[in-house]
């Protein structure tokens, strides 16, 4: 029986090159976001190699979301493999210039649906038992600081906490977490971040050579397929280019 695997936010960068990367090593798919007309065409691209569900759902919409899982066909309903993606940073303003409405937003997106779906697959997990994997996105935002990361990097910091913590409780069901924390990657989600501001947007990953979605797709296809007595606990990537920088010093 081919393995399947869940992915939200498959409607761009990492979700989309995950779905193509794993079905592509035949693994079925139940593949989510909120963009139906971009979720149906890659479904439908897809289903010529592999079996695809796509699931037109918001993370942040529990109930959605639980009638959803609930409801998967028979031939779904044991996951090998959760991605839990979805996720968005909103702006980079200083803390104290922020927009509460964006927190909220990137708090209930990236804890708060990131919770619904692990809690809601975790039993499809366990049925699986060994082998099966929850692969987070974090992300290096969740383990340095840097200025206008505050709630984003904050909610990346849960996330790690999280993924740690959960493996303690499914310590004997088989199953395996992995936090996965990318550093500088090239995506919409600097795009959603800078508000669509694309001039921003292309100066950023100008001569970067930053990290590009299919690299996160073959690393995370490398992870749910260690031996399933191996648990990846975490891993950060970053692009050669990107290091740290000094500690900063405001002077009087
Ligand atoms: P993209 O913006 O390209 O993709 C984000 C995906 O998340 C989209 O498919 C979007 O789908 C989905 N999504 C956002 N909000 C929701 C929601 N409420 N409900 C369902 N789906 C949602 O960004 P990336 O692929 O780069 O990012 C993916 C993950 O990786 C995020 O968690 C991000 O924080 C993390 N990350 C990104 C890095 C980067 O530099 N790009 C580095 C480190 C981590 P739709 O809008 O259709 O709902
Ligand atoms: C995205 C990476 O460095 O923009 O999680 O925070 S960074």
């Amino acid at each position: 029986m081919q393995p399947t695997v869940f992915i939200t936010g498959a409607t761009s960068g990492f979700g989309e090159a995950c779905a193509r990367r794993f079905a592509e090593a035949g693994w079925s798919l139940i593949i989510t976001g909120r963009r139906q007309e971009r979720l149906l065409h890659l479904a439908d691209t897809l289903s010529a190699k592999t079996d695809v569900l796509p699931l037109v759902l918001d993370v942040r919409d529990r109930s959605a979301m639980q009638a959803a899982i609930a409801s998967l066909p028979e031939r779904f309903s044991r996951l090998r493999g959760l991605v839990n993606n979805a996720g968005l940073a909103l702006g980079t303003d200083a803390a104290q210039d922020c927009d509460l409405d964006q927190w909220d937003t990137m708090v209930d997106t990236n804890i708060k649906g990131l919770l619904y779906s692990t809690r809601l697959l975790l039993p499809r997990l366990i049925a699986h038992g060994a082998g099966a994997g929850i692969v987070n996105l974090g992300s290096i935002a969740g383990n340095w600081p840097y200025p206008g990361s505050h709630v984003y990097g904050a909610s990346k910091a849960f996330v790690r906490q999280f993924s740690l913590n959960l493996r303690c409780d499914l310590q004997g069901t088989g199953v395996r977490v992995t936090n996965l924390e990318p550093g500088l990657c090239e995506s919409e989600f600097s795009l959603v971040r800078f508000g669509g501001d694309q001039a921003r947007y292309d100066s950023i990953y100008q001569g970067a050579h930053a990290i590009q979605p299919a690299d996160i797709a073959e690393t995370i296809l490398w992870i749910l397929n260690q031996p399933a007595h191996l648990n990846v606990n975490s891993l950060e990537l970053m692009p050669v280019t990107q290091a740290w920088n000094n500690f900063a010093i405001h002077r009087q």
